[in-house]
């Protein structure tokens, strides 16, 4: 029975993989030591996938930081900075940068919480093919006995999310080197010819976003160009995240032999398929258990479409949606869930194994047999959908709330803050660690807290901050922290994704209805105010990124799920004000994540999320300042919707995109508070004090001084203290340079 899966966890079900790099990245371990981790991760994924009896294995799935990198490194387009002799420490470079180079950018995964290396393109880049890594996946897995298909990313796909190099002429798009880039395409798929590789797998998911006439015609020329190719292996061109529509017929006129469908998201590519003649020569791979859902599949329902599909094409292979790389690994280790609970999750080695079922109930049925009548509930998001009505405005307009919170907090132009997290020491984790195992007592711990509390006080008011943070000890994430304290959500134990790189996040599982019981983070915010006279922010995670980092029930409206989130964040923010808080930051990260990859329903999702913000927020008084933070949102692309979302100050990314941000029209016309994020934490890099009034000076060239906030680009949970009090003390001096000389005294 014809069965795969379109790519597969690679962090480690340990997370074998984040130990393995950090320790190198330390200098704890060696190279030698790191490519066997590596090796040790392929071998085990290969052996489980066939173990569970899936027919086609997939290759160089795996990466060591991001696969779009590693894409980048295959066909050269390396800028000279991050050149270094070994490829994973060139990776590494582009990734993070070190003392000789500042890193790429790094921007979310289409709608997910998955982060991508942005490669950089020019007229004058070099392509080369380097084909290294896909070449000795195969050779790994052929020494234990296994064909795989090597995966690599899509020559559209991969131009379409790369961005101009630095010295690129002002409307260059890097899609233009696309006929150079073939030509490597070739030189790669001849390498892997030529080491017996029956199939490749290229991943186009940029074609289910809205594509340009142009852009299609560009994806017709390339797969007609790469099918003309002698002795290549067979070509599977994989889609994900959404519906192919108008680049399906494109495909489908081509001569690769496969392409693959995601009929979870993109269920409509169901009937387009039966319209497409194009298709009945080739192979359907089709996506019918879901890669970005943990609920268990409907096998009837599945069943349904695959038959569906059967006369549309040659053959018809069981698959995923997309990569299993948005799943953890086994729900089975989750024995603190609630076996209910439990019995209705599918992890990634589950849905591996309801891919194999189902592939062995579709070979069961003859062929030719009449396909059962469809039922085609409509999809959740178009379900009908009363769209929360947003609480009644209780706010005055933004002026006059911006002259009552000024003469509340008196802060002075160019005031200094930071998004909210500290460095999570390893000290704190451990302490978590032995609270969780029940050998620190609850007393024991909440100490722990307190002193790092008073410890990050101290720190800010050394440093001379303006509106300081309690820098959030009590968290592990901010999104898991939340689900812990909120009914309606559970969390795992071992239910990691990878997010970038080495950085995981534990997605918690929105199963019921969201309540608040009591306040979560009131008396921290409390006890840090206690400890000094300078406003401290509250922290608070916004309704619409906690659905997004979370796995959500499918029985409800995304929107109505999103409203009860909502409801209890307004519950919060009432009893922070009444216990005294002046400034509290609502973060919406996410906004921009849940954004429909096609304009159709960009702007009902953006009305129904903003409106979700404002319900949350909506009920804070005019002195109460609201904060928002977003990060790598492409924040200028979605600033109508972020002045909507009618907060008081809004911080954002912009550290690593180069004043892309600034460059932007709609920031010349966001009369509020802004906070261009003026040093990338993403990177150890510590930048000194004339490079971040390098940052301020830009951002005035854009902004009046009254609006424009200092604070650095994003949380500094993953830094450690030493880049961190470095940093700040070089951010609040650069503040106060740019004071002085720009801002007259009054
Ligand atoms: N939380 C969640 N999702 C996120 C972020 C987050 N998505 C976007 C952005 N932030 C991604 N960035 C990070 C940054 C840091 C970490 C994860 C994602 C991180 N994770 C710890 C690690 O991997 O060591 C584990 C954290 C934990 O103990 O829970 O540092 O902030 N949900
Ligand atoms: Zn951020």
């Amino acid at each position: 029975p014809a069965s795969t899966v379109l790519g597969y966890p690679r962090i480690g079900p340990d997370r074998e993989l984040k130990r393995a790099l950090e320790a190198y990245w330390r200098q704890d371990i060696g190279l030698r030591e790191l490519r066997a981790t590596g090796a040790g991760l392929r071998e085990r994924t290969w052996m489980r996938l066939a173990e569970l009896g899936l027919a086609a294995l997939p290759s160089n799935t795996f990466s060591f930081y991001d696969h779009v990198l590693d894409t980048a490194i295959m066909v050269d387009a390396v800028p000279g900075r991050h050149r270094r002799p070994q490829a994973e420490d060139t990776a590494f470079a582009m990734a993070r940068g070190d003392e000789h180079a500042t890193p790429l950018r790094m921007t979310k995964w289409f709608d997910t919480n998955y982060h991508y290396i942005v490669p950089e393109i020019g007229p004058d880049t070099v392509f080369r093919a380097v084909c290294d890594k896909p070449v000795a996946e195969v050779r790994q897995a052929r020494a234990l006995g296994l064909t795989t298909r090597p995966v690599l990313l899509g020559p559209v796909t991969f131009l379409l999310l790369s961005q101009p190099g630095p010295g690129a002429p002002a409307g260059f798009r890097p899609l233009e080197r696309l006929r150079d880039l073939l030509e490597v395409y070739e030189r790669v798929l001849s390498a892997l010819a030529a080491e017996g590789v029956p199939w490749v797998q290229l991943d186009e998911p940029a074609l289910v976003a809205d594509r340009t006439p142009a852009e299609l015609a560009a994806t017709g020329e390339a797969y007609r160009r790469l099918g003309a190719l002698t002795g290549r292996p067979a070509l599977l061109v994989a889609s994900a995240y959404g519906e192919l529509g108008a680049a399906l017929p494109v495909l489908a006129g081509t001569p690769v032999e496969a392409i693959g469908l995601d009929l979870v998201r993109g269920a409509a590519d169901l009937d387009a398929a039966l319209r497409t003649p194009g298709l009945a020569a080739k192979t359907v791979v089709a996506g019918v258990v879901g890669g970005r859902e943990v609920w268990r599949t409907d096998q009837r329902r599945a069943l349904s479409t695959l038959l569906a599909l059967r006369p549309a094409a040659a053959r018809v292979v069981v698959s995923t949606s997309c990569s299993l790389l948005h799943l953890p690994y086994d729900v089975e280790r989750e024995d603190g869930l609630d076996p209910r609970l439990r019995a209705r999750l599918a992890f990634a080695e589950q849905k591996v194994a309801e891919v194999v079922e189902l592939a062995g109930r579709l070979a069961g049925v003859p062929a030719g047999s009449p396909a059962p009548d469809r039922h085609d509930p409509a999809s959740r998001q178009a379900a009908a959908d009363p769209s929360p009505v947003p609480a009644a405005p209780a706010r005055s307009p933004y002026p006059v709330r911006a002259a009552a919170q000024q003469a509340h907090l008196g802060l002075p132009p160019l005031a200094t803050t930071t998004i909210g997290s500290f460095p999570q020491t390893g000290e704190l984790r451990a302490a978590r660690a032995a609270l969780a195992a029940g050998r620190l007592s609850v007393e024991d711990y909440e100490e722990r807290v307190r002193r790092e509390i008073r410890q990050v006080i101290g720190l800010q008011e050394r440093l001379g901050l303006d509106v300081l943070v309690h820098g959030e000890p009590e968290r592990n994430d901010m999104v898991q922290y939340f689900a812990e304290h909120l009914e309606g959500f559970a969390v795992t134990r071992h239910g990691w994704v990878q997010s970038y790189g080495s950085r995981c996040t534990r997605p918690p599982i929105l199963h019921g209805d969201v309540r608040r019981p009591e306040p979560i983070t009131v008396r921290w915010t409390r006890y840090a105010q206690s400890l000094t006279t300078r406003p401290v922010k509250g922290m608070l995670t916004g309704p619409v990124t906690i659905a997004a980092w979370s796995f959500v029930r499918e029985d409800l409206p995304l929107a109505r799920v999103v409203a009860q989130i909502a409801d209890a964040v307004r519950q919060e923010v009432a009893d922070l004000e009444a216990a005294g808080t002046a400034v509290i930051q609502v973060d919406e990260p996410a906004l921009r994540e849940l954004m429909p990859l096609r304009a159709a329903g960009q702007a009902a999702y953006l009305a129904w999320a903003v409106g979700a913000y404002r319900r949350a927020t909506g009920g804070a008084g005019d002195r109460t300042q609201i904060h928002t933070h977003l990060c790598y949102s492409d924040a200028g692309q979605i600033l109508q919707a972020i002045d909507a979302l009618d907060a008081d100050v809004t911080t954002v990314e912009s550290a690593r995109s180069h004043g892309r941000l600034l460059a932007e029209p709609a920031v010349a016309a966001f009369a509020r508070g802004l906070g261009p994020g003026v040093y990338d934490i993403h990177s150890p890099r510590v930048p000194d004090a004339a490079e971040v009034a390098g940052g301020i000076e830009a951002a005035l060239r854009a902004l009046p001084a009254a609006e424009v906030w200092v604070n650095p680009d994003c949380g500094l949970k993953t830094r450690t203290y030493r880049q961190v009090e470095s940093a700040l003390a070089a951010m609040v001096e650069a503040a106060r340079q740019v004071r002085a000389a720009v801002v007259p005294l009054s």
